[in-house]
């Protein structure tokens, strides 16, 4: 799938762990999708996670839902299940394979990484990654191992660094505060709870792309 910086405009995170309530994944991804986000990331992580042919099984499904809407299907951290599937692309850590170990397998696809400061940028090599995930820009709920938020001045001192490489703010992203984060330089602004959570996703998602 051609990749550019416009499809980080609103980036959608989620995995089963993040629904709460009386809903489901599919439904709070469809409703979203309806409403306009740009791309989605599938991370399945952490207590309350499905594994194994569930975790499979439902990728499957997230992605042709994606597809029906022209949005990008990204997985998190699993680069096998990211091409039994057939995904547009995949996103990792710090902590996670490295982007020179599974690149060749991703030729043409999105890959991103995570760089929370200038010391990750340096110790990263960026040329096969399509764009990086600034944070925690604020306190987070969703991510137990996160770090300290780095705040949106990170977003210009990082792009000094990788100059016009797409940058996504990610961490504790409310429609209260996203404005920060787009007017510090990033290209988009990326999100759990703020949809997982919210009491209504059409609104939501709405208020993300007025600015
Ligand atoms: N990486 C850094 S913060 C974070 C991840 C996956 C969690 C973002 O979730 P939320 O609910 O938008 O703060
Ligand atoms: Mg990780």
């Amino acid at each position: 799938m051609d990749f550019d910086h416009n499809h980080l405009r609103l980036y959608f995170i989620a995995g089963t762990q993040d629904v709460v309530g009386d809903t489901s994944l599919k439904d709070i991804l469809t409703e979203a999708l309806e409403a306009g986000i740009t791309m989605f990331q599938y991370r399945e992580k952490g207590p309350g996670s499905l594994t194994g042919d569930d975790k499979v099984d439902q990728a499957q499904v997230l992605k042709q839902l994606c597809h029906q809407y022209d949005v990008p299907f990204v997985v998190n951290d699993d680069v096998e299940l990211a091409k039994a599937i057939g995904a547009d692309g995949i996103h990792v850590g710090q902590d996670d394979a490295e982007v020179a170990q599974f690149a060749a397998q991703f030729e043409g696809e999105i890959i991103g990484l995570s760089v929370g400061n200038v010391e990750e940028y340096q110790q990263s090599d960026l040329s096969h990654v399509d764009y990086i995930g600034v944070g925690p820009m604020f306190a987070t709920i969703s991510k137990a191992d996160a770090a300290a938020p780095v705040g949106p001045p990170m977003i210009p001192e990082l792009r000094q660094y990788v100059q016009d490489l797409p940058i996504v703010g990610i961490g504790g992203i409310t429609t209260e505060n996203y404005d920060q984060v787009l007017e510090a330089g990033a290209d988009g602004i990326s999100v759990i709870s703020a949809i997982t959570r919210s009491e209504n996703v059409t609104k939501t998602v709405q208020k993300f792309l007025q600015k």
